[in-house]
Protein backbone atom coordinates (compact mmCIF):
# COMPACT_ATOMS: atom_id res chain seq x y z
CA UNK A 1 0.00 0.00 0.00
CA UNK A 2 1.37 3.65 -0.52
CA UNK A 3 1.90 5.91 2.60
CA UNK A 4 1.64 8.61 3.88
CA UNK A 5 5.53 9.27 3.79
CA UNK A 6 5.84 8.28 0.29
CA UNK A 7 4.37 11.78 -0.52
CA UNK A 8 6.14 15.19 -0.31
CA UNK A 9 4.37 16.89 2.70
CA UNK A 10 3.27 19.85 0.38
CA UNK A 11 1.55 17.24 -2.10
CA UNK A 12 -2.31 18.60 -2.46
CA UNK A 13 -4.80 16.07 -1.69
CA UNK A 14 -7.91 16.70 -2.12
CA UNK A 15 -11.47 16.16 -4.42
CA UNK A 16 -13.41 16.96 -7.15
CA UNK A 17 -16.73 17.72 -8.40
CA UNK A 18 -19.16 19.22 -11.03
CA UNK A 19 -22.14 21.48 -10.46
CA UNK A 20 -24.77 20.31 -12.31
CA UNK A 21 -23.57 16.42 -11.31
CA UNK A 22 -23.80 17.50 -7.05
CA UNK A 23 -26.26 21.10 -6.72
CA UNK A 24 -29.56 19.86 -7.48
CA UNK A 25 -31.87 22.83 -7.09
CA UNK A 26 -32.44 23.11 -10.45
CA UNK A 27 -34.86 25.58 -10.71
CA UNK A 28 -34.46 27.62 -7.47
CA UNK A 29 -33.48 31.12 -6.54
CA UNK A 30 -33.20 32.36 -9.58
CA UNK A 31 -31.12 29.91 -11.44
CA UNK A 32 -31.41 29.93 -15.26
CA UNK A 33 -32.01 26.13 -17.49
CA UNK A 34 -28.74 24.99 -18.82
CA UNK A 35 -28.53 22.67 -22.10
CA UNK A 36 -28.54 19.57 -19.39
CA UNK A 37 -31.77 20.44 -17.92
CA UNK A 38 -33.01 19.96 -20.96
CA UNK A 39 -31.27 17.35 -22.41
CA UNK A 40 -31.87 14.99 -19.47
CA UNK A 41 -35.85 15.88 -20.00
CA UNK A 42 -35.56 14.41 -23.40
CA UNK A 43 -36.87 10.91 -22.86
CA UNK A 44 -34.36 8.14 -24.05
CA UNK A 45 -30.91 10.82 -23.44
CA UNK A 46 -30.33 9.66 -20.34
CA UNK A 47 -30.51 6.39 -18.08
CA UNK A 48 -33.90 5.86 -16.58
CA UNK A 49 -34.63 9.15 -17.16
CA UNK A 50 -32.51 10.94 -14.43
CA UNK A 51 -31.85 14.19 -14.13
CA UNK A 52 -29.73 16.63 -11.90
CA UNK A 53 -32.84 18.37 -10.52
CA UNK A 54 -32.12 17.46 -7.00
CA UNK A 55 -28.89 15.32 -7.68
CA UNK A 56 -27.12 15.52 -3.65
CA UNK A 57 -28.82 18.65 -3.07
CA UNK A 58 -25.44 19.77 -2.48
CA UNK A 59 -27.19 23.62 -2.62
CA UNK A 60 -28.58 22.85 0.63
CA UNK A 61 -26.16 20.11 1.98
CA UNK A 62 -22.90 22.23 1.39
CA UNK A 63 -21.65 22.59 4.95
CA UNK A 64 -22.33 18.62 5.34
CA UNK A 65 -20.24 17.92 2.45
CA UNK A 66 -17.61 20.76 3.18
CA UNK A 67 -17.31 19.34 6.71
CA UNK A 68 -16.20 15.73 5.39
CA UNK A 69 -13.93 17.10 3.52
CA UNK A 70 -12.42 19.27 6.41
CA UNK A 71 -12.31 15.84 8.65
CA UNK A 72 -10.65 14.34 5.70
CA UNK A 73 -7.78 16.71 5.42
CA UNK A 74 -8.07 17.77 2.39
CA UNK A 75 -6.31 20.66 1.48
CA UNK A 76 -8.05 21.65 -1.74
CA UNK A 77 -11.88 20.82 -3.46
CA UNK A 78 -12.51 21.60 -7.04
CA UNK A 79 -15.66 23.02 -7.88
CA UNK A 80 -17.75 24.03 -10.59
CA UNK A 81 -19.72 27.01 -11.16
CA UNK A 82 -23.17 26.78 -13.10
CA UNK A 83 -23.00 29.45 -15.25
CA UNK A 84 -26.87 29.50 -15.48
CA UNK A 85 -26.75 30.04 -11.68
CA UNK A 86 -25.11 33.36 -11.35
CA UNK A 87 -26.12 34.28 -14.98
CA UNK A 88 -29.37 32.74 -15.98
CA UNK A 89 -29.21 34.16 -19.51
CA UNK A 90 -25.31 33.37 -19.46
CA UNK A 91 -24.88 37.08 -19.88
CA UNK A 92 -26.98 40.57 -18.92
CA UNK A 93 -27.95 40.62 -15.53
CA UNK A 94 -26.58 38.62 -12.99
CA UNK A 95 -27.72 36.61 -10.19
CA UNK A 96 -26.96 38.06 -6.71
CA UNK A 97 -28.94 34.30 -4.78
CA UNK A 98 -26.74 32.76 -7.65
CA UNK A 99 -23.34 34.01 -6.60
CA UNK A 100 -24.45 34.47 -2.71
CA UNK A 101 -24.22 30.69 -2.86
CA UNK A 102 -20.96 30.22 -4.32
CA UNK A 103 -19.83 32.94 -1.82
CA UNK A 104 -21.03 30.88 0.90
CA UNK A 105 -19.58 28.29 -0.54
CA UNK A 106 -16.01 29.40 -0.77
CA UNK A 107 -16.24 31.09 2.85
CA UNK A 108 -17.60 27.60 4.18
CA UNK A 109 -14.41 26.02 2.88
CA UNK A 110 -11.92 28.85 3.77
CA UNK A 111 -13.36 28.78 7.59
CA UNK A 112 -12.63 24.84 7.16
CA UNK A 113 -9.41 25.00 5.84
CA UNK A 114 -10.10 24.09 2.38
CA UNK A 115 -8.41 25.71 -0.57
CA UNK A 116 -11.72 26.41 -2.56
CA UNK A 117 -10.21 25.34 -6.64
CA UNK A 118 -12.94 26.94 -8.82
CA UNK A 119 -13.61 25.45 -12.44
CA UNK A 120 -15.58 27.61 -14.32
CA UNK A 121 -17.39 25.14 -17.05
CA UNK A 122 -18.22 21.68 -16.18
CA UNK A 123 -20.45 21.15 -19.40
CA UNK A 124 -23.74 23.21 -18.16
CA UNK A 125 -24.01 26.03 -21.06
CA UNK A 126 -26.49 28.20 -20.36
CA UNK A 127 -29.73 27.30 -22.45
CA UNK A 128 -30.31 30.77 -23.13
CA UNK A 129 -27.39 31.42 -25.33
CA UNK A 130 -27.74 27.49 -27.17
CA UNK A 131 -31.37 28.40 -27.55
CA UNK A 132 -30.50 31.97 -29.15
CA UNK A 133 -27.79 30.52 -31.33
CA UNK A 134 -24.58 31.54 -29.00
CA UNK A 135 -23.79 28.40 -27.92
CA UNK A 136 -20.09 26.82 -28.32
CA UNK A 137 -20.53 26.54 -32.12
CA UNK A 138 -20.85 30.20 -32.52
CA UNK A 139 -17.64 32.32 -32.00
CA UNK A 140 -20.01 35.10 -30.37
CA UNK A 141 -19.28 32.79 -27.36
CA UNK A 142 -15.79 34.63 -26.81
CA UNK A 143 -16.85 37.81 -25.11
CA UNK A 144 -19.38 35.93 -23.51
CA UNK A 145 -17.37 33.71 -21.78
CA UNK A 146 -14.68 36.02 -20.76
CA UNK A 147 -17.40 38.27 -19.12
CA UNK A 148 -18.50 35.68 -16.60
CA UNK A 149 -14.89 34.74 -15.67
CA UNK A 150 -15.12 38.61 -14.96
CA UNK A 151 -17.85 38.24 -13.16
CA UNK A 152 -16.77 35.49 -11.07
CA UNK A 153 -13.00 36.79 -10.98
CA UNK A 154 -14.47 40.47 -9.47
CA UNK A 155 -16.94 38.42 -7.01
CA UNK A 156 -14.65 35.44 -5.90
CA UNK A 157 -10.87 36.73 -6.45
CA UNK A 158 -9.76 38.13 -3.04
CA UNK A 159 -10.81 34.04 -1.94
CA UNK A 160 -10.40 31.78 -4.43
CA UNK A 161 -7.34 30.99 -5.01
CA UNK A 162 -6.88 28.28 -8.25
CA UNK A 163 -8.84 28.82 -10.90
CA UNK A 164 -9.62 26.76 -14.02
CA UNK A 165 -11.37 27.65 -17.22
CA UNK A 166 -12.28 24.35 -19.16
CA UNK A 167 -13.05 21.23 -17.59
CA UNK A 168 -12.21 18.54 -20.31
CA UNK A 169 -13.05 20.36 -23.14
CA UNK A 170 -11.78 17.49 -25.43
CA UNK A 171 -14.90 15.43 -23.96
CA UNK A 172 -17.79 17.69 -23.90
CA UNK A 173 -17.03 18.78 -27.46
CA UNK A 174 -16.80 15.26 -29.11
CA UNK A 175 -19.84 14.03 -26.78
CA UNK A 176 -22.35 16.90 -27.04
CA UNK A 177 -21.28 17.94 -30.69
CA UNK A 178 -19.84 15.03 -32.28
CA UNK A 179 -20.87 12.07 -31.32
CA UNK A 180 -24.27 13.72 -29.99
CA UNK A 181 -24.46 11.38 -26.62
CA UNK A 182 -24.55 14.49 -24.33
CA UNK A 183 -25.96 17.75 -24.29
CA UNK A 184 -26.63 19.63 -26.62
CA UNK A 185 -27.22 16.17 -28.23
CA UNK A 186 -25.71 17.29 -31.90
CA UNK A 187 -24.18 14.86 -33.73
CA UNK A 188 -22.02 16.50 -36.57
CA UNK A 189 -18.17 16.57 -36.79
CA UNK A 190 -18.27 20.00 -38.65
CA UNK A 191 -20.81 21.25 -35.46
CA UNK A 192 -17.29 19.21 -32.93
CA UNK A 193 -14.54 21.41 -34.89
CA UNK A 194 -16.85 24.74 -34.62
CA UNK A 195 -17.03 23.80 -31.23
CA UNK A 196 -13.76 22.93 -30.44
CA UNK A 197 -12.42 26.23 -31.88
CA UNK A 198 -14.65 28.29 -29.80
CA UNK A 199 -13.93 26.79 -26.82
CA UNK A 200 -9.84 27.28 -27.12
CA UNK A 201 -10.66 31.18 -28.01
CA UNK A 202 -13.24 31.50 -24.86
CA UNK A 203 -9.92 29.81 -22.68
CA UNK A 204 -7.84 32.10 -24.11
CA UNK A 205 -9.91 35.52 -23.89
CA UNK A 206 -10.81 34.16 -20.23
CA UNK A 207 -7.23 33.57 -18.95
CA UNK A 208 -6.92 37.38 -20.18
CA UNK A 209 -9.51 38.63 -18.42
CA UNK A 210 -8.69 36.63 -15.38
CA UNK A 211 -5.24 37.95 -15.07
CA UNK A 212 -6.31 41.68 -15.56
CA UNK A 213 -8.95 41.04 -12.39
CA UNK A 214 -7.63 38.17 -10.08
CA UNK A 215 -4.97 39.98 -7.42
CA UNK A 216 -0.92 39.02 -8.49
CA UNK A 217 0.07 35.20 -7.74
CA UNK A 218 -3.44 33.85 -8.88
CA UNK A 219 -3.09 30.42 -9.79
CA UNK A 220 -4.92 29.40 -13.18
CA UNK A 221 -4.72 26.69 -14.87
CA UNK A 222 -6.90 24.44 -17.23
CA UNK A 223 -8.09 20.74 -16.95
CA UNK A 224 -7.96 18.25 -20.14
CA UNK A 225 -8.74 14.85 -20.15
CA UNK A 226 -5.89 12.71 -21.66
CA UNK A 227 -6.12 9.07 -22.36
CA UNK A 228 -3.41 7.38 -24.42
CA UNK A 229 -4.96 6.79 -27.60
CA UNK A 230 -3.97 3.14 -28.55
CA UNK A 231 -4.41 1.12 -31.62
CA UNK A 232 -7.25 -1.89 -30.98
CA UNK A 233 -5.13 -3.99 -33.28
CA UNK A 234 -1.31 -3.74 -34.48
CA UNK A 235 -2.38 -3.02 -38.17
CA UNK A 236 -1.34 -0.17 -40.30
CA UNK A 237 -4.81 1.01 -40.71
CA UNK A 238 -5.72 0.86 -36.63
CA UNK A 239 -2.12 2.66 -35.73
CA UNK A 240 -3.30 5.64 -38.30
CA UNK A 241 -6.78 5.61 -36.50
CA UNK A 242 -4.89 6.14 -33.20
CA UNK A 243 -3.23 9.09 -34.30
CA UNK A 244 -6.30 10.78 -35.52
CA UNK A 245 -8.00 9.72 -32.31
CA UNK A 246 -4.71 10.82 -30.56
CA UNK A 247 -5.76 14.53 -32.32
CA UNK A 248 -9.11 14.62 -31.61
CA UNK A 249 -9.15 13.94 -28.25
CA UNK A 250 -6.23 14.70 -26.37
CA UNK A 251 -3.97 17.32 -28.44
CA UNK A 252 -6.88 19.48 -29.94
CA UNK A 253 -7.51 21.08 -26.88
CA UNK A 254 -4.47 20.71 -25.17
CA UNK A 255 -2.47 21.41 -27.92
CA UNK A 256 -3.40 25.17 -28.21
CA UNK A 257 -3.61 26.26 -25.15
CA UNK A 258 -0.73 24.75 -23.52
CA UNK A 259 1.64 24.90 -26.46
CA UNK A 260 -0.19 27.81 -28.39
CA UNK A 261 -0.43 25.42 -31.67
CA UNK A 262 -2.54 23.33 -33.34
CA UNK A 263 -1.29 19.39 -33.94
CA UNK A 264 -0.89 18.93 -38.09
CA UNK A 265 -3.79 16.47 -38.00
CA UNK A 266 -6.25 19.32 -36.15
CA UNK A 267 -5.15 22.24 -37.84
CA UNK A 268 -5.78 20.21 -41.43
CA UNK A 269 -9.62 19.27 -40.23
CA UNK A 270 -9.72 23.40 -38.62
CA UNK A 271 -9.13 24.27 -42.05
CA UNK A 272 -10.16 28.25 -42.64
CA UNK A 273 -11.73 27.89 -39.16
CA UNK A 274 -8.14 29.22 -37.91
CA UNK A 275 -7.72 32.87 -38.77
CA UNK A 276 -4.64 34.68 -38.58
CA UNK A 277 -3.81 35.74 -34.87
CA UNK A 278 -6.38 32.87 -33.78
CA UNK A 279 -3.48 30.89 -31.90
CA UNK A 280 -1.74 33.75 -30.54
CA UNK A 281 -5.39 34.35 -28.82
CA UNK A 282 -5.77 30.94 -27.01
CA UNK A 283 -2.10 30.84 -26.11
CA UNK A 284 -1.60 32.91 -22.90
CA UNK A 285 0.77 31.23 -20.35
CA UNK A 286 -0.51 28.99 -17.35
CA UNK A 287 0.54 28.09 -13.77
CA UNK A 288 -0.47 25.11 -13.80
CA UNK A 289 -2.00 22.05 -15.59
CA UNK A 290 -5.26 19.76 -14.11
CA UNK A 291 -5.00 16.01 -15.72
CA UNK A 292 -8.14 14.03 -15.61
CA UNK A 293 -7.39 10.14 -16.58
CA UNK A 294 -9.04 7.62 -16.22
CA UNK A 295 -7.74 4.78 -18.60
CA UNK A 296 -6.25 4.35 -22.04
CA UNK A 297 -8.40 4.38 -24.79
CA UNK A 298 -8.91 1.98 -27.83
CA UNK A 299 -8.83 3.19 -31.42
CA UNK A 300 -10.40 0.82 -34.49
CA UNK A 301 -10.14 2.18 -38.00
CA UNK A 302 -13.53 3.30 -39.23
CA UNK A 303 -14.74 4.85 -42.89
CA UNK A 304 -16.45 7.55 -40.68
CA UNK A 305 -16.20 11.50 -40.51
CA UNK A 306 -13.52 10.98 -38.41
CA UNK A 307 -11.74 7.91 -39.16
CA UNK A 308 -12.09 6.02 -35.96
CA UNK A 309 -14.02 4.52 -33.90
CA UNK A 310 -13.96 3.86 -29.97
CA UNK A 311 -12.95 -0.15 -29.24
CA UNK A 312 -13.31 -2.24 -26.59
CA UNK A 313 -10.02 -2.75 -24.09
CA UNK A 314 -8.30 -6.04 -24.86
CA UNK A 315 -9.52 -8.93 -24.37
CA UNK A 316 -9.45 -10.33 -20.36
CA UNK A 317 -8.18 -6.52 -19.45
CA UNK A 318 -9.31 -5.80 -16.04
CA UNK A 319 -12.31 -2.84 -16.80
CA UNK A 320 -14.74 -1.17 -14.17
CA UNK A 321 -18.22 -1.03 -14.28
CA UNK A 322 -17.86 1.79 -16.97
CA UNK A 323 -15.88 -1.16 -18.92
CA UNK A 324 -12.71 1.79 -18.58
CA UNK A 325 -9.60 -0.41 -18.60
CA UNK A 326 -7.90 -0.58 -15.12
CA UNK A 327 -3.86 0.17 -16.38
CA UNK A 328 -1.84 2.32 -13.84
CA UNK A 329 0.86 1.93 -16.08
CA UNK A 330 -1.01 4.06 -18.58
CA UNK A 331 -1.85 6.60 -16.03
CA UNK A 332 2.07 7.00 -15.16
CA UNK A 333 3.48 7.34 -18.60
CA UNK A 334 0.68 10.23 -19.06
CA UNK A 335 1.71 11.72 -16.51
CA UNK A 336 5.28 11.52 -17.37
CA UNK A 337 4.82 12.78 -21.12
CA UNK A 338 2.25 15.75 -19.56
CA UNK A 339 4.74 17.24 -17.69
CA UNK A 340 7.18 16.98 -20.61
CA UNK A 341 4.92 18.28 -22.88
CA UNK A 342 3.46 21.30 -21.16
CA UNK A 343 5.94 22.43 -18.76
CA UNK A 344 3.81 23.17 -15.99
CA UNK A 345 3.14 21.60 -12.40
CA UNK A 346 0.72 18.83 -13.04
CA UNK A 347 -2.11 18.27 -10.13
CA UNK A 348 -4.10 15.13 -10.93
CA UNK A 349 -7.93 16.82 -11.05
CA UNK A 350 -9.97 13.45 -11.44
CA UNK A 351 -9.00 10.29 -11.10
CA UNK A 352 -11.35 7.29 -9.67
CA UNK A 353 -13.77 4.24 -10.41
CA UNK A 354 -16.64 3.47 -10.38
CA UNK A 355 -18.68 0.63 -9.02
CA UNK A 356 -22.17 0.29 -7.86
CA UNK A 357 -21.19 -0.74 -4.00
CA UNK A 358 -23.87 0.08 -1.72
CA UNK A 359 -23.97 -0.21 2.52
CA UNK A 360 -23.36 -3.92 3.47
CA UNK A 361 -25.57 -4.42 7.23
CA UNK A 362 -23.61 -3.05 9.30
CA UNK A 363 -24.54 0.18 7.34
CA UNK A 364 -20.21 0.33 5.91
CA UNK A 365 -19.67 0.98 2.45
CA UNK A 366 -16.70 -1.75 1.35
CA UNK A 367 -15.57 0.10 -1.54
CA UNK A 368 -12.51 -2.56 -1.67
CA UNK A 369 -12.22 -2.61 -5.49
CA UNK A 370 -11.90 1.43 -5.43
CA UNK A 371 -9.38 1.05 -2.59
CA UNK A 372 -6.81 -1.07 -4.47
CA UNK A 373 -7.59 0.83 -7.72
CA UNK A 374 -6.44 3.96 -5.99
CA UNK A 375 -3.93 2.36 -4.09
CA UNK A 376 -2.31 1.21 -7.76
CA UNK A 377 -3.28 4.65 -9.22
CA UNK A 378 -1.26 6.72 -6.51
CA UNK A 379 1.56 4.33 -7.30
CA UNK A 380 2.18 5.49 -10.66
CA UNK A 381 1.85 8.73 -9.69
CA UNK A 382 4.74 7.95 -7.37
CA UNK A 383 6.81 6.48 -10.32
CA UNK A 384 6.15 9.39 -12.50
CA UNK A 385 7.31 11.21 -9.67
CA UNK A 386 10.32 9.35 -9.39
CA UNK A 387 10.91 9.39 -13.40
CA UNK A 388 10.70 13.48 -13.06
CA UNK A 389 7.40 13.93 -13.57
CA UNK A 390 6.28 17.96 -11.51
CA UNK A 391 3.23 16.05 -10.14
CA UNK A 392 2.21 18.21 -6.96
CA UNK A 393 -1.36 16.82 -6.09
CA UNK A 394 -4.29 14.14 -6.09
CA UNK A 395 -7.85 15.24 -6.43
CA UNK A 396 -9.93 12.52 -6.55
CA UNK A 397 -13.12 12.01 -8.64
CA UNK A 398 -15.40 12.21 -6.99
CA UNK A 399 -16.09 13.28 -3.42
CA UNK A 400 -19.54 12.48 -3.67
CA UNK A 401 -21.67 9.90 -6.13
CA UNK A 402 -23.25 11.74 -8.56
CA UNK A 403 -24.95 12.13 -11.65
CA UNK A 404 -23.02 10.47 -13.90
CA UNK A 405 -24.50 12.31 -17.43
CA UNK A 406 -26.11 10.07 -19.92
CA UNK A 407 -25.54 6.95 -17.50
CA UNK A 408 -27.51 9.04 -14.82
CA UNK A 409 -26.99 7.75 -10.91
CA UNK A 410 -26.36 3.71 -11.80
CA UNK A 411 -22.54 4.18 -11.74
CA UNK A 412 -20.79 5.56 -8.26
CA UNK A 413 -17.60 7.08 -8.58
CA UNK A 414 -17.87 8.81 -5.32
CA UNK A 415 -15.43 8.19 -2.06
CA UNK A 416 -18.57 8.99 -0.02
CA UNK A 417 -21.90 7.64 -0.67
CA UNK A 418 -25.02 9.10 -1.35
CA UNK A 419 -28.28 7.39 -0.66
CA UNK A 420 -30.24 9.30 -3.86
CA UNK A 421 -33.76 8.44 -1.82
CA UNK A 422 -32.70 10.38 1.80
CA UNK A 423 -29.84 12.09 0.38
CA UNK A 424 -27.53 10.45 3.19
CA UNK A 425 -24.06 10.68 2.86
CA UNK A 426 -22.12 7.44 4.28
CA UNK A 427 -17.96 8.10 3.74
CA UNK A 428 -16.78 4.80 2.28
CA UNK A 429 -13.67 2.48 2.84
CA UNK A 430 -11.96 4.09 -0.05
CA UNK A 431 -13.01 7.92 1.73
CA UNK A 432 -10.86 6.51 5.19
CA UNK A 433 -7.98 5.36 2.84
CA UNK A 434 -7.67 9.01 1.47
CA UNK A 435 -7.94 10.40 4.89
CA UNK A 436 -5.54 8.42 5.98
CA UNK A 437 -2.92 9.75 3.26
CA UNK A 438 -3.96 13.15 3.32
CA UNK A 439 -2.85 13.28 7.32
CA UNK A 440 -6.56 13.18 8.99
CA UNK A 441 -6.43 12.52 12.70
CA UNK A 442 -7.35 8.59 13.52
CA UNK A 443 -10.52 10.11 15.30
CA UNK A 444 -12.27 11.01 12.43
O1 LIG B 1 -18.27 12.31 -14.22
C1 LIG B 1 -17.27 12.61 -15.15
C2 LIG B 1 -16.81 14.04 -15.00
O2 LIG B 1 -17.85 14.93 -15.10
C3 LIG B 1 -15.79 14.36 -16.05
N1 LIG B 1 -14.73 13.40 -16.05
C4 LIG B 1 -15.08 12.00 -16.08
C5 LIG B 1 -16.08 11.71 -14.98
C6 LIG B 1 -16.47 10.21 -15.01
O3 LIG B 1 -17.06 9.89 -16.22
Amino acid sequence: MVSRSDFPKDFVWGASTASYQIEGAHDLDGRGPSIWDAFSAEPGRVKNGDTGNVACDHYHRYKEDVALMKAANFGAYRFSVSWSRVLPEGRGAPNEAGLDFYDRLVDELLQSGVAPWLCLYHWDLPLALHKSGLGWTSREIVPLFADYAGLLAKRLGDRVSHWATFNEPNMFTMLGYGAGVHAPGIRDREAWLDAVHHVNLSHGAAVRRLRGELPAGAQIGSVPNLQPALPAANTEDDRAAAAKMDSAMNRGTADPVFLGKYDPIMREWMGARIKPGDEEAIYTPLDWLGLNHYSPTYAQARVNAFGFRNASPPEGAETTLMGWHVAPGAFRDMLVETSKRYGLPVYVTENGMADDVEADTAGRVEDTARVSYLNRYLGAVLEARAAGADVRGYLVWSMLDNFEWAMGYGPRFGVVHVDYRTLRRTPKASYHFLAELAGAKASM
